[in-house]
């Protein structure tokens, strides 16, 4: 058992009601996720993050969970999931699962038994006689009237925050845990780790968005928690975590992760993700690459190891986003996939990123589905935004883009019904089926990275240095004693001189350029070096 596999692990995350239908009722499935485990394989990664597939009331899509030890019944039975396990074990992927432990749904049965006063579990959650000032991350106030008492609730308010101060939740959690861990889990990817800790319910400095995050966001007690955790129950399994942190700088990530800190194996940090807004994701400014260049190599020379996206079920799509979706979509799509698996730490994939798949095609506000969205645009409406305004804000930004059914044939292959969620209109271009079939497909390509990936200690192990990065160009060396490669991007839309000379041989390139020479760089042109040592 290697205790550290995880660390050259190449993770793809699964939004389980968007992948595949297997039942026809519009909704993806795990026996969907079943049917394509050999896809997911071809592909060459060794690890699944599946989005949560608890039970839950779907108010925000499974992250609001009404019982942690079941499975939701859109998505199939405990026997489903114990096969999907036993089927990705066959092919050597192993399975992480969201832990979604700050907050639980309103229809979980812990907090229909907390509405009564004397209950047992009154003390699972957040309880008031008055509310404070703190803002929710969907907006508007963190809190609601149940009865004559409120509770605190950081997301919807179908979402109620568990109350880590009592022992007793610390205990269930642990038990849950230790089910999943059981069944052969590799692991889990942590929701919100860095908030789960409120050191107190004080009113908080007035701020444009969470007023009151000084009082959780990564306090001690989160750390503590977070020690015992690892102690009492992960440190018993071949397993490890990815938290999620909101709002981290490299020297917080750190202090989450260090290894001496036996705290989590590594974490989503956001700063790269805000590098196209202002102040909050809702105001979105031109992408600069400059901007993300500087984060993501700070990141790198910071922190100690690195959990690299560029996209997942919360974000744009990557190639909407940071790349060209119209003229240069497979171009700019095949050199954000360089970066994502060339940088060091572990690269995660979002599914339906491997195809290039765009932001969605939404027409009006009803054919959006996540509550977020449609919390925010009722927002800028009472803001007296005008409406062409609050339409492109969502456009931009809206968490559905990422959402939309996975993109199987030029007719979709999601499922025979209409799907929950409006599928894109390119499928017909953009889909899997042609994408295995064109040896140049974005698809393929992601093959042949991963495979140079595996075939490249260097690529996991080495060391990250800068070279270059001004004028929208990223050049880094990943280098080890005996082995060195260097990556090579052009993150703009714009023909550029290649700005320095390196002695090796050109191992992968998104124009099949072999030249490494070549003083011109053509737009969102990237390839890998091998350099002579
Ligand atoms: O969407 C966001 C950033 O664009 C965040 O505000 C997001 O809500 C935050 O990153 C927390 O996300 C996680 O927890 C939420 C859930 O809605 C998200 O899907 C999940 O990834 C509450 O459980
Ligand atoms: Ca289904």
């Amino acid at each position: 058992m290697n205790k550290e596999l995880w660390k050259n692990s190449i993770v793809y995350q699964i939004y389980p009601r968007s992948y595949m239908d297997s039942n026809q009722d519009g909704i993806g499935d795990i026996p969907g996720i079943i049917q394509k485990l050999d896809y997911v394989k071809d592909l060459g990664v060794n690890v699944i993050w599946l989005s949560p597939v608890y039970a839950s009331p779907n108010d925000d899509n499974g992250y609001d969970i009404s019982d942690y030890l079941s499975i939701n019944k859109e998505y199939g039975t405990m026997e489903d999931m114990d096969l999907l396990i036993q089927e990705a074990g066959l092919r050597g992927i192993r399975i992480i699962m969201d832990l979604v432990i700050n907050h639980t749904s309103d229809e979980h049965q812990w907090f229909i038994e907390s509405q009564k006063k004397d209950s047992p579990y009154r003390d699972y959650y957040i309880w008031r006689d008055r509310p404070n000032n703190w803002t929710s991350f969907f907006s508007g106030s963190a809190w609601d009237k149940l009865g004559d008492s409120y509770y605190l609730h950081l997301f919807s308010k179908k979402q109620p925050d568990l109350n880590w101060n009592n022992p007793k939740v610390m205990e269930e959690i642990q038990k849950i845990m230790k089910f999943w861990l059981d069944k052969g889990i590799y692991g889990f990817r942590c929701d919100v780790i860095n908030v789960i800790f409120k050191s107190s319910l004080a009113n908080g400095k007035k701020r444009l968005v969470l007023t009151g995050r000084e009082f959780y966001h990564s306090q001690e007690g989160c750390h503590e928690i977070l020690r015992t955790l690892r102690k009492e129950v992960l440190d018993h399994y071949d397993c490890f975590t990815v938290g999620e942190t909101v709002m981290v700088n490299t020297k917080e990530a750190n202090d989450l992760i260090l290894p001496e800190r036996k705290e989590l194996d590594m974490v989503f940090g956001f700063e790269h993700m805000e590098t196209d807004q202002i102040n909050n994701k809702w105001f979105k400014t031109k992408f600069k690459p400059k901007k993300l260049i500087k984060v993501l190599a700070k990141w790198q020379s910071e922190v100690y190891w690195n959990a690299n996206y560029l996209s997942n079920h919360d974000q744009p799509r990557s190639v909407s986003r940071f790349g060209d979706d119209q003229k240069y979509r497979i171009e700019s799509a095949k050199m954000l996939a360089t970066l994502n698996l060339t940088l060091k730490g572990t690269p995660y994939i979002y599914q339906g990123e491997e195809i290039g798949m765009t932001n969605g095609d939404f027409k009006s506000l009803d054919e959006y589905r996540d509550l977020e969205t449609h919390r925010i645009y009722a927002l800028a409406k009472k803001l007296k935004f005008p409406k062409w305004y609050r339409m492109k804000m969502i456009r931009l930004t809206s968490r559905d883009n990422a959402r939309t059914p996975m993109q199987w044939n030029r007719e979709g292959g999601f499922s025979n019904q209409k799907p929950w969620l409006k599928m894109n209109e390119n499928t017909e271009k953009i889909n899997v089926k042609d994408s295995i079939q064109n040896p140049l497909s974005i698809l393929n390509y992601y093959k042949a990275l991963i495979q140079i990936r595996k075939d490249n200690d260097v690529l996991m192990n080495g060391s990250f240095e800068p070279l270059y990065m001004k004028n929208g160009l990223f050049i880094f060396r990943r280098a080890q004693t005996n082995q060195a490669i260097i990556t090579v991007l052009n993150l703009t839309k714009k023909a550029k001189k290649m700005p320095i000379k390196f002695n090796g041989k050109k191992i992968i390139s998104n124009y099949n350029k072999e030249n490494a020479s070549d003083p011109i760089l053509k737009p969102y042109e990237s390839f890998l070096v091998m350099e002579e040592v």
